[in-house]
């Protein structure tokens, strides 16, 4: 019989856990002890260690033929609000980002229905121009998917120009949840779950660090949670590209998803989710709480059930703040430094790859 003291045993054991324990300790009320052994484990592989990085997020297009349900970003190329930044745009964000120092520049964007390959060039060489030294995390495995069809290129193709144009590592977007009869609901027009891991698969193959989100807190159950974190799990134990793993907590307004009155994880919910995936995942270095997404306080609190990763200063934030989040758009190195300290931990200055900048 599965109880939270024969899992803890086997977790305290260095043992892996099933999907069927992540789906118990999903449905424990007890919430404290389910954060308590995240936290052990979170002590035991980095002490009281909280990574941070100085970073600004750069959306160059909201205008997306994806219309996913739980998305109040995209607009079609004639609705009111739809925007496409040029490279001086690009370039003039970037400099303000390295003045400010920055180390990483985060690009994602609509699958927008006509912009040449040339152009996603274009970006990555423009921020290498501002800096050498910035790294460039930009393209979901969405994104690539979409630039490869568009590119005539093959995946493997389309990440070798990309990176000779610049690019250094892919950030975690659009898995959102893999089973399918959950995703059809959510996004029928993107690519499927299994077509996001193997994009993933070549992208790690091609010598390229990623990271990997969840999409929870409105129509998946906690099966379809632990299912989604089973395919990470798994395609990680062959690759090991995954750097961290970020459970998205869903905005609930200007979408249909939240129209259908979703009201999006409350806090409960959202550290028991962050707690359980650092238990399950035990070949993920990394948990990240996305403070965008799950406001300050909670991501704060989350450093106390598994999480060691608060993201970073974004600078400008719209995929969340469409949606209704009320955090503010962005933190400055001193108030992320303040929070984490407040929590009685040691805030550790990243770059994008987790290579320690400074300690504070
Ligand atoms: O894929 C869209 C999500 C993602 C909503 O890799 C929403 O370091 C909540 O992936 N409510 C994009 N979430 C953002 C993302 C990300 C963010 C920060 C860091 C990293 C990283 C990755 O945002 C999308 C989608 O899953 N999203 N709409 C919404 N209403």
């Amino acid at each position: 019989m599965i109880t939270l003291a024969s899992i803890s045993e086997k977790v305290h054991a260095g043992e892996r856990i099933t999907d069927e324990e992540a789906l118990f300790l999903f449905e424990s009320r007890d919430l404290i002890a389910v954060g308590e052994l995240a936290a052990a484990v979170n002590r035991r592989r980095n002490g009281d260690r909280v990574f941070f990085n100085v970073n600004r997020h750069i959306n160059h297009t909201n205008i997306c033929v994806n219309r996913c349900s739980f998305c109040a970003f995209y607009r079609t190329a004639d609705q009111p609000g739809a925007y496409l930044y040029d490279l001086e745009e690009i370039r003039n964000r970037a400099t303000e980002a390295h003045a400010q120092g920055a180390t990483e520049i985060h690009i994602v964007g609509g699958l927008h229905p006509d912009l040449p390959f040339d152009f996603y060039l274009e970006m990555l060489r423009t921020v290498k121009e501002v800096s050498p030294d910035l790294h460039v995390k930009a393209f979901t495995a969405v994104e690539i998917e979409y630039l490869s069809k568009l590119a005539g290129l093959s995946v493997a193709g389309t990440l070798a120009a990309l990176q000779e144009a610049g690019l250094g590592s892919l950030p975690g977007g659009g898995a959102e949840i893999f089973a399918p009869a959950v995703r059809n609901r959510l996004c029928p027009e993107k690519i499927s779950g299994e077509r996001w891991l193997a994009v993933m698969e070549e992208v790690h193959g091609a010598g390229l660090k990623s990271n990997a989100t969840m999409l929870f807190g409105h129509i998946e159950s906690h099966a379809d949670r632990v299912d989604h974190m089973h395919r990470l799990r798994e395609l990680q134990d062959r690759t090991g590209g995954f750097q961290v793993f970020i459970p998205l907590a869903f905005q609930k307004e200007n979408n249909p998803l939240g129209h259908l009155k979703r009201p999006g994880p409350g806090g409960v919910d959202a550290l028991k989710t962050l707690a359980v995936a650092r238990i399950y995942l035990d070949n993920f270095a990394n948990i990240k709480a996305y403070w965008v997404m799950l406001g300050l306080k909670t991501a704060q609190v989350a450093l106390s059930f598994g999480v060691n990763d608060l993201d970073g200063t974004v600078v400008e934030e719209k995929i969340g703040h469409d949606a209704g989040a009320a955090t503010p758009q962005t933190m400055g190195r001193d108030d992320i430094v303040a929070l984490i300290r407040k929590a009685g931990r040691v805030p550790v200055e990243r770059d994008t790859l987790y290579n320690e900048l400074r300690v504070y």
